[in-house]
């Protein structure tokens, strides 16, 4: 049972977060996302989540590859959670690349995919204002 575990806001989720998931659900048997908490998300990045963390995990939690969602609440708890998942990889977009190569350290393979281009939240919001 290869275990797969990935890191996001996943707000106003489209195509390009699904596109992730599929991938990185195809990496492995089972597939870990670390949700990201409505206060991690506006502490460390600013960012401010149109739908809740219980909504973004209900979607997520709709989704076939998806077979656990757990919250992110700090950047620290990514050794943790490989060891207490007994994650085998770590999935993220190429925007990360490099970023937690560190958790090879844990025996946990990372692998960045490429992003899918012209999709993003921010892009979806600022379509909708105009
Ligand atoms: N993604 C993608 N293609 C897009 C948009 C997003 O492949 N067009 C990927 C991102 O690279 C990321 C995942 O989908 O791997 C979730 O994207 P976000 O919700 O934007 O996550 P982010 O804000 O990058 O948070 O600790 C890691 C952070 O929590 C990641």
């Amino acid at each position: 049972m290869k275990r797969v575990i990935t890191y996001g806001t996943f707000d106003l989720l489209h195509y390009g977060h699904i596109n992730l998931l599929r991938r990185a659900r195809a990496l492995g048997d089972y597939l870990i996302v670390a949700l990201s908490t409505e206060e991690f998300n506006w502490r460390e990045k600013q960012k401010k989540c149109y739908f809740t963390y219980e909504q973004r995990k209900e979607l997520l939690e709709s989704i076939r590859y998806v077979d656990l969602v757990i919250p992110e609440e700090n950047w620290e708890q990514k050794r943790r959670d490989v060891k207490l998942y007994q994650a085998d990889i770590m999935v993220m977009g190429d925007d990360w690349k490099g970023k937690f190569d560190f958790l090879e350290e844990e025996g946990c393979e990372v692998v960045y995919l490429p992003r899918t281009p012209e999709i993003s939240t921010t892009q979806i919001k600022k379509d909708l204002h105009k």
